[in-house]
Protein backbone atom coordinates (compact mmCIF):
# COMPACT_ATOMS: atom_id res chain seq x y z
CA UNK A 1 0.00 0.00 0.00
CA UNK A 2 1.27 2.92 -1.22
CA UNK A 3 -0.11 6.43 0.68
CA UNK A 4 0.73 10.02 -0.39
CA UNK A 5 -0.05 12.81 1.62
CA UNK A 6 -0.48 16.40 1.01
CA UNK A 7 0.07 19.17 3.46
CA UNK A 8 1.54 22.36 4.66
CA UNK A 9 2.90 20.81 8.07
CA UNK A 10 5.02 17.83 6.63
CA UNK A 11 7.17 18.10 9.76
CA UNK A 12 4.07 16.70 11.73
CA UNK A 13 4.83 13.46 10.14
CA UNK A 14 8.24 13.02 10.57
CA UNK A 15 8.13 10.59 13.49
CA UNK A 16 4.48 9.43 13.65
CA UNK A 17 5.21 5.97 11.30
CA UNK A 18 8.65 5.10 13.17
CA UNK A 19 6.69 3.15 16.05
CA UNK A 20 4.89 -0.21 15.78
CA UNK A 21 3.51 -2.36 12.95
CA UNK A 22 3.43 0.88 10.58
CA UNK A 23 7.19 0.87 11.00
CA UNK A 24 7.55 -2.74 10.14
CA UNK A 25 5.28 -2.52 7.76
CA UNK A 26 7.52 0.25 6.22
CA UNK A 27 10.85 -1.65 6.94
CA UNK A 28 8.95 -4.84 5.03
CA UNK A 29 8.38 -2.69 1.83
CA UNK A 30 4.61 -3.14 2.30
CA UNK A 31 3.93 0.12 3.44
CA UNK A 32 5.41 3.63 1.73
CA UNK A 33 4.26 6.58 2.94
CA UNK A 34 5.20 9.68 0.81
CA UNK A 35 4.66 13.40 2.26
CA UNK A 36 4.57 15.94 0.29
CA UNK A 37 4.67 19.54 1.21
CA UNK A 38 2.21 21.75 -0.40
CA UNK A 39 4.69 24.42 -1.00
CA UNK A 40 6.40 22.72 -2.92
CA UNK A 41 3.86 23.39 -6.08
CA UNK A 42 4.05 26.83 -5.73
CA UNK A 43 5.90 29.02 -8.06
CA UNK A 44 5.98 32.46 -6.26
CA UNK A 45 9.01 33.90 -4.05
CA UNK A 46 6.86 33.52 -0.64
CA UNK A 47 5.26 30.46 -1.53
CA UNK A 48 1.63 31.46 -0.88
CA UNK A 49 -0.73 28.66 -0.40
CA UNK A 50 -3.45 30.28 0.64
CA UNK A 51 -5.59 33.68 0.05
CA UNK A 52 -9.09 35.18 0.98
CA UNK A 53 -12.52 33.97 0.06
CA UNK A 54 -14.50 35.17 -2.28
CA UNK A 55 -17.53 36.69 -0.74
CA UNK A 56 -16.06 37.80 2.21
CA UNK A 57 -16.01 36.00 5.26
CA UNK A 58 -13.29 35.58 7.94
CA UNK A 59 -10.14 33.10 7.63
CA UNK A 60 -8.38 31.97 4.74
CA UNK A 61 -8.57 29.12 2.09
CA UNK A 62 -6.20 27.07 0.24
CA UNK A 63 -5.57 28.12 -3.17
CA UNK A 64 -6.28 25.58 -5.96
CA UNK A 65 -3.35 26.04 -8.09
CA UNK A 66 -0.88 24.29 -5.76
CA UNK A 67 -3.49 21.35 -4.87
CA UNK A 68 -4.39 20.97 -8.43
CA UNK A 69 -0.14 20.88 -9.16
CA UNK A 70 0.22 18.44 -5.95
CA UNK A 71 -2.13 15.80 -7.02
CA UNK A 72 -1.51 15.70 -10.55
CA UNK A 73 2.30 15.11 -9.78
CA UNK A 74 1.42 12.32 -7.61
CA UNK A 75 -1.13 10.46 -10.08
CA UNK A 76 1.13 11.03 -12.81
CA UNK A 77 3.36 8.67 -10.48
CA UNK A 78 0.57 6.54 -8.91
CA UNK A 79 -1.86 6.27 -11.88
CA UNK A 80 -5.41 5.44 -10.25
CA UNK A 81 -4.57 7.14 -6.97
CA UNK A 82 -7.89 7.26 -4.55
CA UNK A 83 -7.89 11.35 -3.92
CA UNK A 84 -9.55 11.09 -0.20
CA UNK A 85 -10.26 15.13 1.79
CA UNK A 86 -10.74 14.64 5.37
CA UNK A 87 -13.07 17.61 6.50
CA UNK A 88 -15.80 17.65 9.12
CA UNK A 89 -18.91 17.29 7.03
CA UNK A 90 -17.41 14.39 5.66
CA UNK A 91 -18.93 10.84 5.36
CA UNK A 92 -18.25 8.96 8.90
CA UNK A 93 -15.32 6.96 9.09
CA UNK A 94 -16.07 3.11 9.92
CA UNK A 95 -14.09 0.29 10.34
CA UNK A 96 -16.28 -0.92 6.87
CA UNK A 97 -14.84 2.08 5.48
CA UNK A 98 -11.30 1.13 6.65
CA UNK A 99 -11.83 -2.42 4.98
CA UNK A 100 -12.48 -0.95 2.24
CA UNK A 101 -9.95 1.24 1.59
CA UNK A 102 -7.35 -1.45 2.41
CA UNK A 103 -8.39 -3.33 -0.64
CA UNK A 104 -6.93 -0.63 -2.32
CA UNK A 105 -2.92 -0.28 -3.76
CA UNK A 106 -2.47 3.65 -3.52
CA UNK A 107 -4.40 6.47 -1.41
CA UNK A 108 -3.71 10.55 -1.65
CA UNK A 109 -5.17 12.12 1.37
CA UNK A 110 -5.44 16.06 1.02
CA UNK A 111 -5.39 17.79 4.56
CA UNK A 112 -6.83 20.96 4.76
CA UNK A 113 -6.10 23.85 6.96
CA UNK A 114 -7.54 27.44 7.53
CA UNK A 115 -11.34 26.91 6.25
CA UNK A 116 -10.76 24.30 3.77
CA UNK A 117 -9.56 24.34 0.64
CA UNK A 118 -11.16 25.80 -3.04
CA UNK A 119 -14.05 24.12 -4.03
CA UNK A 120 -12.96 22.96 -7.53
CA UNK A 121 -10.13 21.09 -5.81
CA UNK A 122 -13.29 19.16 -4.31
CA UNK A 123 -15.41 19.26 -7.46
CA UNK A 124 -12.68 17.56 -10.10
CA UNK A 125 -10.34 15.74 -8.08
CA UNK A 126 -11.36 14.61 -4.77
CA UNK A 127 -13.05 11.18 -4.71
CA UNK A 128 -13.99 11.01 -1.05
CA UNK A 129 -14.56 13.40 1.31
CA UNK A 130 -14.32 11.59 5.12
CA UNK A 131 -14.86 12.58 8.28
CA UNK A 132 -13.27 10.70 11.22
CA UNK A 133 -15.95 12.29 13.96
CA UNK A 134 -18.25 14.67 14.94
CA UNK A 135 -15.65 16.87 16.11
CA UNK A 136 -13.46 20.01 15.12
CA UNK A 137 -9.89 19.90 14.79
CA UNK A 138 -7.44 22.75 13.44
CA UNK A 139 -6.27 20.42 10.51
CA UNK A 140 -7.00 16.85 8.61
CA UNK A 141 -3.24 15.85 9.66
CA UNK A 142 -4.30 13.81 12.76
CA UNK A 143 -7.15 12.34 10.62
CA UNK A 144 -4.84 11.80 7.72
CA UNK A 145 -2.38 9.57 10.32
CA UNK A 146 -6.00 7.80 11.60
CA UNK A 147 -6.44 6.35 8.35
CA UNK A 148 -3.00 5.65 7.61
CA UNK A 149 -2.99 3.50 10.90
CA UNK A 150 -5.72 1.68 10.98
CA UNK A 151 -5.37 0.99 7.29
CA UNK A 152 -2.31 -0.45 7.66
CA UNK A 153 -2.80 -2.67 10.17
CA UNK A 154 -4.88 -4.53 7.89
CA UNK A 155 -2.51 -5.05 5.06
CA UNK A 156 -1.86 -8.76 5.17
CA UNK A 157 1.67 -9.42 6.86
CA UNK A 158 2.69 -5.75 8.17
CA UNK A 159 0.81 -7.62 10.90
CA UNK A 160 2.49 -10.68 11.93
CA UNK A 161 -0.10 -13.36 12.38
CA UNK A 162 0.09 -14.21 15.84
CA UNK A 163 -0.58 -10.48 16.25
CA UNK A 164 -3.24 -10.17 14.65
CA UNK A 165 -6.91 -10.97 16.12
CA UNK A 166 -8.33 -11.71 12.65
CA UNK A 167 -11.95 -12.28 15.09
CA UNK A 168 -11.70 -9.04 15.41
CA UNK A 169 -14.32 -6.66 13.34
CA UNK A 170 -16.27 -4.03 14.43
CA UNK A 171 -18.44 -3.69 11.20
CA UNK A 172 -21.60 -5.03 12.75
CA UNK A 173 -22.69 -2.73 15.30
CA UNK A 174 -24.70 -4.71 17.03
CA UNK A 175 -22.55 -7.68 17.23
CA UNK A 176 -20.42 -7.08 20.12
CA UNK A 177 -18.41 -10.40 20.39
CA UNK A 178 -16.32 -9.02 17.92
CA UNK A 179 -14.85 -6.47 20.59
CA UNK A 180 -12.00 -6.91 22.61
CA UNK A 181 -12.26 -8.19 25.99
CA UNK A 182 -10.71 -7.61 29.51
CA UNK A 183 -7.57 -8.91 29.80
CA UNK A 184 -5.25 -9.12 32.89
CA UNK A 185 -1.23 -9.97 33.27
CA UNK A 186 0.64 -10.48 35.88
CA UNK A 187 0.79 -10.14 39.04
CA UNK A 188 -2.25 -12.02 40.30
CA UNK A 189 -2.89 -9.90 43.02
CA UNK A 190 -1.76 -6.06 42.53
CA UNK A 191 -1.85 -4.47 45.94
CA UNK A 192 -5.30 -6.43 46.62
CA UNK A 193 -6.49 -5.64 43.31
CA UNK A 194 -6.99 -9.34 42.27
CA UNK A 195 -7.38 -11.26 38.67
CA UNK A 196 -10.79 -12.71 37.90
CA UNK A 197 -10.26 -16.25 39.20
CA UNK A 198 -12.20 -17.80 36.02
CA UNK A 199 -8.94 -16.45 34.16
CA UNK A 200 -6.89 -19.08 36.42
CA UNK A 201 -8.91 -21.44 36.22
CA UNK A 202 -7.48 -23.38 33.21
CA UNK A 203 -11.01 -23.91 31.99
CA UNK A 204 -10.57 -23.10 28.76
CA UNK A 205 -14.68 -23.42 27.82
CA UNK A 206 -15.04 -21.15 30.98
CA UNK A 207 -12.81 -18.71 29.80
CA UNK A 208 -14.28 -18.65 26.62
CA UNK A 209 -17.96 -17.37 28.01
CA UNK A 210 -16.61 -15.66 29.89
CA UNK A 211 -14.75 -13.43 27.69
CA UNK A 212 -17.95 -13.38 25.52
C1 LIG B 1 -11.03 20.59 5.86
C2 LIG B 1 -11.89 21.66 5.93
C3 LIG B 1 -11.29 16.79 9.69
C4 LIG B 1 -10.26 20.26 6.95
C5 LIG B 1 -11.95 22.43 7.07
C6 LIG B 1 -10.62 17.99 9.52
C7 LIG B 1 -12.17 17.61 11.73
C8 LIG B 1 -12.06 16.59 10.81
C9 LIG B 1 -10.30 21.03 8.12
C10 LIG B 1 -11.18 22.12 8.17
C11 LIG B 1 -10.78 18.97 10.49
C12 LIG B 1 -12.77 15.27 11.00
C13 LIG B 1 -10.30 23.95 9.46
C14 LIG B 1 -12.58 23.18 9.80
C15 LIG B 1 -10.28 24.51 10.84
C16 LIG B 1 -12.52 23.77 11.18
C17 LIG B 1 -11.61 25.41 12.63
C18 LIG B 1 -9.43 20.65 9.26
N1 LIG B 1 -11.55 18.75 11.57
N2 LIG B 1 -11.24 22.90 9.33
N3 LIG B 1 -11.63 24.89 11.26
N4 LIG B 1 -13.73 15.23 11.91
N5 LIG B 1 -10.20 20.22 10.40
O1 LIG B 1 -12.45 14.31 10.32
Amino acid sequence: MIFNIITIFPLMFDRIFDFGVISQGIKSDKLKINIHNLRDFTHDKHKVVDDRPFGGGPGMVLKPEPLFEAVESIKSKNPGSRVIYLTPQGKKLTQEKIEDLSKRENLTIICGRYEGIDQRVIDNLVDEEISIGDYVLSGGEIPAMTIVDAVSRLIPKVIKNEEFNDSESFSDKTDRTKLDYKVYTRPENYKGKKVPEILLSGNHEEIRKWRK
